[in-house]
């Protein structure tokens, strides 16, 4: 067991629990001509309840008596008495009904059909029941998609499970079974798409020989409903087109697009469209040119309208000229541009203002732009959550933030209504996820880390979803189904969120990572170039106290949130104590709700965060024996590096944090067993993932 087979494992069950199962999924009922999505379903029942029920189902065209598992497509006919709605249903979801004699598993499309045999079978894996079944299942948003940031040469940005799933090198010639085997776990939890190369992106990914590569990944993810998408380099058509500009407005340059756009079509006639990051971090976009994002992302639309692709156009911007608060940039420069994007355009906007920290409020632009489709990123990949070996449960996180109250149309006006477009009636849906998978064994470099990529396509399908219930489907299915097993390992999940913040980012602090590879803590940094680099620019940690004052006394970030959001967290007293020193600088004396000063607070809160992350290694050390020996021992090693690693993050931030307020430690407290310039000293030369 190397983590290999996911979620997706099916080991037998024990006979008394397969009896049930077994009386209802004896044969599955499909037509003899099949697509190879139905196919495809057809054989992972077969994979599933072989395994589960240590006996393989007939496949036959005909019902018999009991124990049918009905796949109906499209126009087929239904089972007797299954009263579906297929029109309810829209292009990818899928209905399973009890009837008469079975179960039946419905969709209008052949990847729907897909989509529902996962959600049986997800039913056996987590022993619920599969008689009296009546569910419909579909997708809040129309794009569900994967990022990944791989760079050509396999080395990947913020990637921690090993190289670049895509052996470009190899590409087109030779198909690694790993891409059949990574599209099946995409479709097991209804990704439907995946953008291929880093956001920094490399104009070579769209010239003719990488083209040609991307079909053949295209061509092996298409059966599983997973189109494929390109970063496009803003420049690409100076690079590799010869041109002397990039400007949007230029015909030449249009026609380059447009052309460019047609030669991808031709090759990739389901092509998904391109995600793009410009004039962020160096990156060239139409800025350069005097236009803005919507001209850029425009041009790049009207491209792609003909062939019905997409642009996916990152939020992600702040610039070296407006330091004053970087949280405010991304909203200044794309609010007063709603309204100005073509229908095929989604703005894609990461979950919180900042950038990917253990806590972040949502972004102010959700909710801020009604005639904007706004797509939701998150990242999976925990560059800023400490890498791989940390176990950090993002499902907690990716449900705090869509259940968020954005306040745009009154109370209930969550992040979720405004991703799924239902708030501010938007067409275009979409959430995408920075992605793990890897060439590690088990995809994600630690096995904990395959629940964030589960969570996040469960969630991206159900923004409505609790996370918690999918933390139990995913243990339940990942290592074992024992209660006495399930119950600790989830309370254990959905505390690690917490664990994290207290350990690195406590009460709203953010942005305190060491430079570069942001692993481990650097507090004390202060002379990096731009000054939204340094950490100290987010602590603003001084003598008298601690925090950035957004308020109307500061960058009046609070603005920027509807009422009364913005009196909120305008106002200390009311400003929820997680998010506290994101939006107020305070004296360290300040008074906290525990009675405790906020000096004192701070100290307990990395103090706690470290005894929370024992506790988790304790309970895991008390499950030895429910699962194999294997990833049992690497959890181990793993919650270990972790424990080890909090106590650094307290340490040091500490011992930083009491240098500058010259305070002392609460009664009782240990103080960090070095000073201030053993942290500092403590470097990280090859961490991965730069
Ligand atoms: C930051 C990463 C950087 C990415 C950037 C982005 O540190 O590597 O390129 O986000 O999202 O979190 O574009």
């Amino acid at each position: 067991e190397d983590g290999y087979d996911l979620w997706l494992r099916y080991p037998a069950m024990e006979r008394g629990e397969a009896r049930q199962y077994k009386a209802a999924a004896k044969r599955i009922v499909v037509p003899a001509a099949q697509s190879e999505t139905l196919e495809l379903a057809v054989r992972e029942l077969e994979r599933g309840l072989a395994g589960m029920l240590d006996a393989a189902p007939s496949v036959a065209s005909d019902a018999k008596r009991g124990g049918n598992l009905w796949l109906v497509s499209g126009d087929a006919a239904l089972p007797q008495g299954a009263g579906i709605d297929m029109a309810a249903l829209g292009p990818e979801g899928y209905a399973i009904r009890s009837v008469d004699g079975g179960t039946v598993i419905a969709a209008n499309s052949d990847i729907g059909v897909l989509y529902g045999a996962f959600h049986f079978l997800r039913l056996m894996q987590t022993r619920e029941n599969v008689t009296g079944l009546d569910i419909t299942e579909i997708p809040s948003v129309d794009v569900r998609i994967i990022n990944h940031w791989d760079n050509l040469d396999r080395t990947v940005e913020r990637g921690y499970s090993g190289a670049s799933i895509w052996d470009w090198h190899k590409l087109p010639d030779y198909l690694d079974p790993r891409y059949e085997d990574y599209a099946r776990a995409l479709a097991s939890i209804g990704i439907n798409g995946v953008s291929l190369t880093n956001v920094n992106a490399d104009a070579m990914a769209l010239t003719p020989a990488y083209l040609e590569k991307a079909a053949a990944l295209a061509g092996v993810f298409r059966p599983y409903g997973v189109k494929i998408y390109q970063t496009a380099r803003f420049s690409a058509p100076m690079e590799i087109g010869g041109l002397d500009t990039a400007d949007p407005l230029d015909p030449e340059v249009r026609a380059w697009w447009k052309a460019k756009a047609d030669e991808i079509y031709e090759l990739i006639p389901d092509f998904g469209g391109f995600l793009v990051k410009a004039n962020s971090e160096g990156q060239p976009g139409p800025q350069d040119y005097g236009r803005n994002h919507a001209d850029g992302a425009n041009m790049l639309a009207d491209a792609l309208a003909p062939h019905g692709g997409i642009v996916m156009w990152r939020a992600f911007v702040y610039s070296e000229h407006n330091p004053e608060d970087r949280a405010k940039q991304a909203y200044a420069q794309f609010v007063p541009l709603d309204g100005k994007f073509r229908d095929n355009v989604l703005v894609q906007v990461k979950n919180g203002p900042i950038d990917f920290q253990p806590r972040e409020p949502f972004h102010p632009m959700f909710g801020a732009m009604p005639k904007t489709p706004l797509m939701m990123e998150f990242q999976i990949t925990k560059e800023y959550l400490g890498f791989a070996t940390h176990l950090v449960y993002l499902g907690a996180y990716y449900e705090e933030v869509l259940s968020a109250d954005t306040y745009a149309q009154g109370e209930g006006s969550t992040v979720a209504k405004i991703v799924d477009g239902s708030l501010q009636d938007i067409e275009l849906t979409g959430v995408a996820g920075v992605g793990n998978a890897g060439s590690d064994r088990n995809w994600s470099g630690s096995h904990f880390d395959q629940a964030n990529w589960y969570a996040f396509g469960r969630l991206a399908w159900d923004l409505d979803a609790d996370s918690k219930d999918i933390a139990e489907d995913w243990a339940r299915m990942t290592f074992a189904n024992d209660d006495a097993f399930v119950r600790p390992v989830v309370a254990m999940m959905m505390e690690s969120r917490e664990a994290v913040v207290d350990y690195m980012t406590p009460l709203g602090l953010t942005h305190l990572m060491a430079t570069g590879h942001h692993y481990g803590p650097g507090p004390w940094v202060c002379d990096l170039a731009r000054p939204e680099w340094n950490p100290c620019y987010y602590h603003k940690a001084d003598e008298e106290g601690i925090g950035f004052d957004r308020t109307a006394s500061g960058s009046n970030a609070v603005a920027q949130y509807e009422a009364p959001l913005a009196e909120i967290y305008g106002d200390v007293e009311t400003t929820p104590e997680n998010l506290l020193l994101w939006f107020h600088h305070l004296p360290w004396d300040y008074e906290m709700k525990s009675g405790r000063t906020l000096w004192d607070e701070l100290v307990m809160r990395y103090t706690e965060g470290v005894a929370e992350v024992h506790e988790m290694r304790e309970t895991w050390e008390g499950l030895e024996g429910y699962i194999d020996q294997e990833r049992y021992d690497q959890i181990v090693a793993f919650l270990k590096i972790q424990e080890k690693e909090a106590q650094w993050w307290r340490d040091a931030s500490i011992a930083y944090f009491q240098s500058v307020s010259g305070r002392p430690l609460p009664d009782g407290v240990a103080p960090p067993p070095h000073d201030l310039d053993y942290y500092k000293a403590i470097s990280h030369p090859y961490a991965p993932g730069h």
